[in-house]
């Protein structure tokens, strides 16, 4: 359709089985994300990129372990094990998603102080990645959205898309949640309230 875009976030190594960031049923949804890429006209992916020593990582700080929580400027911010270092395999796609199609790569997360899980928006929520004006000015008005992981990069995508006035659904079955501290529920809760579809 032409008023509808695919919206493939971060189908990454890094993601997925033995990466360093490995989502829990990540490979299982590679087929199920090539499946709707062959569906839709237009599809936009989303890849995270982070230069080395990124803040978000742990490793980054003294004595900071992954998954915990510290306090930036912006916020609190989750630190995680360094992941989709900028040019490295881990930050690669899946070499099985087909990228082929992509009319559009927005790489986000690449400003050193700043995490970015929405492909819309950055964790400071005022660092905009640009994407939002792209999809307009091609005229999109309905966007659905996949890939990983559910409850960080695709919901906080998700929720700006929506604030952002598109109308939005999530293919939760080509999706996979990190699930930290009841993440995966908190965010499919945010979800429907905001007036995102939500499929299977
Ligand atoms: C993501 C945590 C850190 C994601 C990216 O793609 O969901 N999560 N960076
Ligand atoms: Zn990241």
């Amino acid at each position: 359709m032409r008023n509808e875009a695919l919206i493939v976030i971060d189908m990454q190594n890094d993601f997925c089985d033995g990466g360093a960031l490995a989502v829990p049923g990540a490979n299982a949804i590679v087929p199920l994300v090539n499946r709707l890429i062959e569906r839709f006209d237009h599809v936009v992916m989303s890849q995270d990129w982070h230069p080395a020593g990124h803040a978000s990582f742990a490793s980054s700080w003294r004595d900071a372990t992954p998954f915990s929580t510290a306090s930036f400027a912006y916020g609190p911010q989750t630190l995680w094990p360094a992941h989709c270092v900028q040019g490295t395999t881990g930050a690669a796609f899946h070499s099985h998603v087909n990228a082929t199609k992509a009319e559009l790569i927005v790489r986000k997360g690449f400003h050193s102080g700043i995490d970015s899980y929405s492909a819309f928006r950055e964790n400071d929520r005022l660092t905009l990645t640009g994407l939002e004006g792209y999809l307009k000015a091609r005229g999109f008005t309905r966007l659905v959205l996949c890939g990983l992981a559910l409850d960080y990069c695709v919901a906080w995508s998700a929720l700006d898309a929506r604030q952002a006035g598109f109308d939005v659904a999530v293919a939760v079955e080509a999706t996979a949640a990190i699930d930290l501290d009841g993440s995966r529920e908190r965010m499919l809760a945010e979800m429907t309230q905001a007036g995102i579809a939500l499929s299977a």
